[in-house]
């Protein structure tokens, strides 16, 4: 057809992604067949081009009816008669499209079947729709009739966000597909993959399906997040949900397009107007759901192994790197405490004395982490093991088609069921099994592992039925076209809440949150902790997640920083990788600039798989002990400024760590960057990702940024600065205008943060600067409904230039004393009046940095420090 020739070999679609495409097969879809044109300068990978694409105006549904409703708009679709044959089997002839313009930056648009109810994510609730209209929408949506297609533009300067006339619309009861073009090719998010934080637009496949596979490039990962954000040429911003969590392929392409091709439920999009990025993140997650605050000793440093083997080497290897004065919060345990891997079990021989052990670390001010598995045994003696026991009893185990309980295999060496998470008893089941165990394991936090969720045998231990749940006729890709079933629980396999098929991507989130209600009632009032590998949407206020068995090696390390970021987008921000790696041995170099990095991850972990040489900061002797304390006490000590970051979060849906774009949505260069990061708005990361390197070349966005170590500024106008990078130090700017509460780091967050606090200021070009500070008992569970905390705002103002400080809620009344003032950029002033008395103060030449001491002030009490030039 002549509509053929008019798609350039750039805009393509793919209209046939299965394999066996022919020119046969491709023509009697209505496509059009031609080999990719041989442009060299194409920026395109030429294979992965398809062949056969959509011809413009692909006929697939018109908009056959039109009503305002009274939040938007609805529309009803009919299948258009074209003498295409079905691709595959029940096509929905009638589709329903409901949009609501439910905030002024928020717009739903939902495709269902108006006539027979489809599968819709149960988990997390999102709110229903508003009840009228939002006054004054950011966007409109226009339809195109005949094929049908709808856009959403951005009113403001008339960009078209969403479009979904490129390629082709379908609707089979397995097979969802649409298509959208982008405004532009800056797109992030999509998760969880392993990429560059900018993903490449050259017909790039993401899957969305939970898998348990070591991550390597372009395959689906442990959790699912269809959320992406994009950035337009003019630093405007907006994200779009897909709130869909059945199995499902995501192509970016360069027209540049996005294809949906999800295999089940509905069309449920969710568009984020922005405009600022971070507008973005806080729009989305008031949606999905805001992070839960974690307990401040959570943000200490974490030591874990896979196969310390016993108590004893675990408080050997612990205690040596408390003898090396690393900085550590929280000890581990991973499968090899439990009995033969069974969940809720000690191993008595080698870990007998574990529970001496907790209360000898709850003295000292830490904390104690355990594995658990979602896999039950099966196969023990009977009344012998009250978690299989009690589940059978309480009917909360996944069953398979024929009603049975499904068996597979996980760490256990024998049979396992799964608990079903969604079943309403879920939780009173859970809750029994953690308090039990509880009583033996003083526990202070849950990790979550293999809960995508993981199975050693396909399907079951009987294998799946013959069903075109098992075999849809429209597979997504997993690594080597493996069924879905691979490596998990059959797709027949039933949970109270619906088939295996529609759920596989919600195992993840539905057991955290039970595990949630479970250690809120272990430790009464405490905030639970819990680290998942699985994730779906909304989850923050549940877990948060490591990005699970990386491998040692510097690639891995470079990749984290994307997955860190990502999360961050996601509204996950309590992330971690295995610092110095999980897989394979690592190095002492690698481990060392790893641990460096690795101490500003909002989760910081050093965690190892099991056969593994040992890569604890204290293991490679002097040098890497000295540089992972280093970055660790910085961390310590710039602990009040992450937890002030997480309180955020968890009320105004702000990122713990940030990619560049989030501070400067206007210079483009910071578009690609995720090889130095942001904590907050003025902390900039620039760490050392290759191996034999002693200077790197970073970004420094216009303004005027010091050095944290020494207060040295560089003034920058958008410009690469060369940076030594010496082994044992990692590159940590502040940028002028912020003001940082610190605190003298000990080796312990409980005891780091007795101490008095330092504020330290940056000034900006006009010579202001602004910071803040959440605080309270670190644990309490609900201090944010109940108020039960201080709230404190600084400023420098000019005229007269002065710190001051504004006590904005001052509930929580245990707070050190302010006892020092640091001020990156303030020259020499003549005198300094703390309160209106005179003050001594130093000021370094060379930096122009002025310092006071021992100022004893009552936080609670505002405070002037006035600066007389
Ligand atoms: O199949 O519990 O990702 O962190 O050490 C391996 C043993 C099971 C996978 C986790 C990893 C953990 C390991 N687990």
């Amino acid at each position: 057809p002549s509509a053929c020739w008019e798609v350039a070999s750039t805009s393509r679609i793919d209209c046939y992604p299965e394999p066996g495409a022919s020119q046969e097969s491709c023509e009697a879809r209505g496509c059009c067949w031609k080999a990719p044109a041989h442009d060299e300068s194409s920026p395109v990978k030429h294979q992965g081009v398809p062949m056969c694409f959509y011809p413009i105006d692909y006929p697939t549904y018109a908009v056959s009816a039109y009503n305002e409703t009274e939040n938007g708009f609805k529309a009803t679709l009919q299948k258009i008669k074209t003498g295409i044959a079905d691709r595959y089997p029940n096509v929905i002839k009638h589709l329903q499209l409901i949009a609501s313009y439910d905030a002024n930056e928020r717009l739903h648009v939902k495709i269902f079947d108006p006539e027979q109810q489809r599968y819709e994510v149960p988990f997390p609730k999102l709110p229903g729709p508003a009840a009228a209209k939002a006054e004054n929408p950011l966007y409109e949506v226009k339809m195109t009739k005949n094929p049908f297609a709808f856009k959403v533009i951005r009113k403001s300067n008339g960009q078209t966000l969403f479009d979904s006339s490129a390629g082709a619309f379908h609707f089979y009861d397995q097979y969802i597909e649409l298509t959208s073009y982008l405004p532009s090719k800056y797109i992030y998010g999509l998760g969880q993959h392993t990429d560059r934080l900018l993903h490449p637009t050259d017909y790039s496949r993401f899957t969305f399906w939970a898998s348990d596979v070591s991550p390597g490039l372009n395959l689906p990962l442990y959790g699912t997040q269809p959320f992406f954000m994009a950035m337009d040429g003019e630093g405007k911003s907006h994200g779009v949900l897909l709130f869909n969590s059945n199995a499902m392929d995501v192509i970016l392409s360069p027209a540049p397009a996005i294809t949906y091709r999800t295999i089940g439920g509905i069309l449920d999009f969710y568009f984020f107007l922005g405009p600022l990025p971070s507008n973005v993140v806080a729009q989305y997650t008031e949606l999905v759901g805001r992070p839960a605050l974690p307990p401040y000793w959570s943000l200490g440093f974490h030591l874990c192994k896979y196969g310390y083997g016993s108590l004893n080497h675990t408080q050997e290897v612990m205690q040596r790197n408390i003898d090396a004065g690393i900085p550590l919060d929280v000890q581990w345990n991973d499968i090899d405490y439990m009995n033969g891997s069974k969940d809720f079990t000690i191993n008595q021989e080698n870990f007998a004395g574990v529970k001496q052990f907790v209360h000898a670390l709850h003295e000292r001010g830490m904390h104690y982490v355990i594995i658990t598995d979602p896999g039950i045994s099966a196969a023990e003696p009977a009344g012998s093991y009250p978690p299989f026991e009690d589940g059978l009893a309480m009917d909360i185990f996944v069953k398979n088609a024929t009603g049975g309980i499904l068996l597979g295999e996980v760490w256990t060496g024998g049979l396992t069921a799964f608990p079903d998470f969604t079943h309403p008893n879920a939780t009173e089941y859970w809750t029994k099994q953690v308090s039990d165990f509880h009583q033996s394991l003083p526990f202070d936090g849950l990790w979550i592992d293999m809960n995508e969720p993981s199975n050693f045998v396909d399907g079951s231990v009987n294998g799946c039925p013959q069903s075109s749940l098992e075999d849809p006729p429209y597979l997504p890709y997993l690594v080597n076209h493996s069924p879905l079933r691979s490596r998990t629980i059959c797709m027949t396999a039933r949970l109270s809440a619906g088939l295996s098929y529609n759920l596989h991507n919600l195992y993840g989130l539905t057991e955290a949150m039970v595990t949630r209600d479970a250690l809120m009632t272990v430790r009464p009032n405490k905030r639970p902790f819990i680290i998942s590998r699985s994730t779906f949407v909304g989850q923050g206020k549940y877990s948060g997640l490591w990005s699970g068995d990386i491998h040692s090696t510097w690639e891995a390390l470079q990749q984290s920083i994307p997955s860190i970021l990502n999360f961050n987008m996601f509204g996950m921000p309590l992330i971690g990788a295995d610092i110095c790696g999980f897989n394979g041995n690592t190095t002492k170099e690698l481990c060392q600039r790893w641990q460096e990095v690795g101490a500003f991850y909002p989760f910081a972990r050093n965690h190892n798989s099991l056969g593994n040489m040992d890569q604890d900061p204290a293991f490679f002797g002097d040098d890497v002990a000295a540089s992972s304390r280093k970055a660790l006490l910085v961390r310590y000590q710039l602990l009040p400024v992450y937890y002030t970051l997480f309180y955020h979060a968890s009320t105004r849906g702000e990122m713990v760590v940030r990619p560049l774009f989030f501070g400067f949505a206007e210079d483009r260069t910071t578009f690609e960057i995720d090889w130095q990061f942001l904590v907050g708005t003025h902390i900039m990361v620039s760490p050392v990702l290759t191996p034999d390197t002693s200077e790197i070349d970073a970004y420094f966005p216009a303004g005027r940024w010091y050095d944290f170590y020494t207060g040295r500024e560089i003034d920058s106008e958008d410009q690469w600065v060369t940076l030594p990078a010496p082994l044992d130090t990692i590159n940590l700017h502040i940028r002028g205008g912020g003001i940082l509460p610190t605190q003298k780091p000990e080796q312990t967050t409980t005891a780091t943060r007795k101490n008095p606090f330092t504020l330290v200021v940056a000034l900006n070009d006009s010579h202001e600067a602004y910071g803040d500070l959440f605080w309270d008992d670190g644990e309490q569970l609900d201090v944010l409904e109940a108020k039960n905390y201080s709230y404190i705002s600084f400023r420098v103002q000019m005229s007269p230039p002065a710190l001051v400080s504004v006590v904005e809620v001052d509930n929580f009344k245990n707070m050190p004393k302010l006892d020092g003032v640091v001020v990156f950029g303030a020259g020499m002033p003549h005198s300094v009046l703390v309160n209106g008395d005179s003050w001594e103060f130093t000021v370094d030449k060379d930096t122009k940095t002025l310092k006071l001491e021992r100022l004893k002030l009552d936080l609670l009490k505002p405070f002037r420090i006035s600066f007389v030039y």
